[in-house]
């Protein structure tokens, strides 16, 4: 049961913020960011490779990134994503991406400074992050639409797992029930769409249950 949505979740609409999306780069000067580095190893079309894209999208693949919102990392974790994951404790407003509740100190992360020094350590709740995110997508009985067209879009696995990530599950059904029409967007302007067309495809390694249509299907020939 999900019994608590704790992440930055609001199925925002259209925005029109234009913040620049990051601003402080706690440590690395630029050269050392080498958004070809993490590629080398990665199969095209992988798991691996679809968390490559996923960090580029949020971070340019800036692992000690923070963006004016204060979320965190080459993923762009906030507050309420890290207490779910088990890296920081509860304080006042999970969404206000203070960390005011401290860490817990899981995998030696005592701090926000410990989490964007430790590519590893992000990585490893990036892989956590998305088996929560397929969770969701299940108890939301989205992955039953898996491969589906709608609009001009394929909602392939990894998109969804991509969108869900950028706005959580409700904001991908929102896209599901609109039949791909809803124009659904991150404070940044990011549309949802994008994230499901330029990170599908990728295998991941979840698998969706039975098509939606089939267990509707209704008026099958018995014959
Ligand atoms: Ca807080």
């Amino acid at each position: 049961m999900v019994a608590i949505l704790t992440s930055a979740w609001i199925a925002f609409g259209p925005t029109t913020v234009l913040a620049e999306r990051f601003q402080v780069d706690r440590t690395t000067p630029a050269t050392e960011l080498d958004p070809c580095a993490s590629k080398a190893s990665e199969t095209p079309g992988s798991y691996e490779a679809f968390l490559g894209a996923l960090r580029q999208f949020e971070s340019s693949g800036n692992y000690r990134a923070v963006n004016t919102l204060n979320f965190i990392g080459a993923y762009q974790f906030g507050e309420a994503a890290l207490i779910d994951l088990g890296y920081v404790l509860h304080d006042d407003d999970a969404y206000d991406n203070d960390f005011s509740g401290g860490f817990t100190g899981k995998n030696g992360i005592h701090s926000v400074d410990d989490f964007l020094e430790n590519p590893a350590v992000q990585d490893q709740a990036a892989q956590e992050w998305m088996q929560l995110m397929w969770r969701y997508i299940e108890v939301y009985d989205l992955d039953r639409h898996a491969w589906r067209e709608m609009g001009d879009v394929t909602l392939s696995p990894s998109g969804m797992l991509a969108a869900t990530h950028l706005l959580g599950p409700g904001a991908l059904r929102e896209f599901v029930e609109l039949d791909g029409t809803a124009d659904l967007r991150d404070l940044y302007g990011m549309p949802l769409r994008t994230y499901i067309v330029d990170l599908g495809g990728y295998s991941i390694p979840f698998v969706p249950n039975e098509p939606i249509s089939n267990s509707l299907s209704k008026g099958s020939p018995s014959c």
